[in-house]
């Protein structure tokens, strides 16, 4: 039988077939698996053969969200896999999204071709400062190809039209712990009851309320709540392609003088000389520069 994972906890795991009937069922030995080193085999998305309430293979993904674990982390986590966009969630407040972080879950999702939108959640918390913070950032970020959107799962601003965009697709719901990932499943379907939590009153940060990620079939499309996140290693890329995760700067590339350029030092790089012009922003070429810069750590260890 063919079928979705849409639940994971470690060991256990559910599906859904393609019937739409669920069913709870195991791993065995040894999985056929892309050569990829992870702390989860089997994760929410994968389309998987199941005989006897076992799973005895994994197809091949076309895409996973992956993160390592930390910094220093040789494992890295598969969030899910198989997914047509990403919902960011972003909070200007109550968690502060860092903007280093959005740059970061970019490359990772440019890196496989995912297209991203960014929810601003929490609108109801802004004040005239956020607001202009709120147009700065889709300033910043529309014209690189992510469309901005803003939320309020309190006042329900933005819900219908995210609604909308859910029809025939598979959705990953990531951002910081405490964004309101779980709040915009249960305001997609109340029937849903997913657990949320309270933003810590002491550290302004979210609690990682949910702990699994899971898939629920909504608004004429399937989409996965996950667990909060807090740092982003970025995986699976040599240095040299981490430019080509940047779109304003990957426009540029073929301008610079050497082909190797790393638009860090060069003489000739029609990249920093953009940046220098103010043609790309500096929290982006900070941000371009940062990821190098764990890259070059890692080679090392
Ligand atoms: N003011 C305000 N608070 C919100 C909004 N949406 C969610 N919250 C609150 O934010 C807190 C965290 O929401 P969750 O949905 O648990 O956040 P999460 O992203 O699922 O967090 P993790 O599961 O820990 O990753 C809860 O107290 C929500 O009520 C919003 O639009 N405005
Ligand atoms: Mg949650
Ligand atoms: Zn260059």
């Amino acid at each position: 039988m063919r079928a979705r994972v849409v639940k994971t906890t470690g060991d256990r795991y559910w599906v859904l077939d393609e019937s739409g009937q669920m069913h709870e069922v195991h791993t065995k030995g040894r999985l056929r698996m892309q050569g990829i080193r992870s702390t989860s085999p089997v994760v929410v998305g994968d389309w998987v053969q199941v005989r006897d309430g076992l799973i005895t293979e994994i197809e091949d993904r076309n895409n996973y969200i992956v993160r390592r674990a930390s910094n220093l982390s040789k494992y890295s986590h598969i969030l899910a896999a198989n997914v047509d966009q990403v919902f960011l969630l972003v909070t200007l407040a109550w968690p502060e999204t860092a903007l280093e972080f959005v740059d970061r879950f970019l490359v990772t999702a440019e890196a496989y071709r995912v297209p991203v939108v960014l929810l601003f959640n929490k609108t109801d918390l802004y004040t005239p400062e956020l607001e202009e913070r709120y147009r700065q950032m889709t300033a910043l970020y529309t014209p690189l190809g992510y469309p901005c959107l803003r939320m309020s799962l309190y006042s329900g601003e933005g819900v219908e039209e995210i609604r909308g965009r859910l029809q025939g697709k598979v959705t990953l719901l990531s951002g910081n712990s405490g964004v309101g990932k779980s709040t915009l499943m249960n305001a997609l379907d109340p029937r849903l009851s997913a657990r949320t939590g309270e933003v810590s009153e002491v550290h302004g940060k979210g609690m990682h309320t949910t702990t699994f990620s899971q898939m629920y079939p909504v608004a004429g499309g399937y989409v996965i709540d996950t667990p909060g996140i807090k740092g982003f290693g970025v995986v699976d890329l040599e240095p040299a392609d981490v430019a080509h995760c940047f779109p304003e700067m990957f426009r540029l590339a073929d301008q610079c003088k050497f082909h190797n350029c790393t638009h860090t030092h060069e003489a000739g790089c029609a990249v920093t000389a953009a940046w220098q012009r103010g043609e790309i922003a500096d929290s982006r070429y900070d941000s371009y520069v940062s990821i190098l810069a764990d890259m070059d750590q890692s080679k090392y260890r």
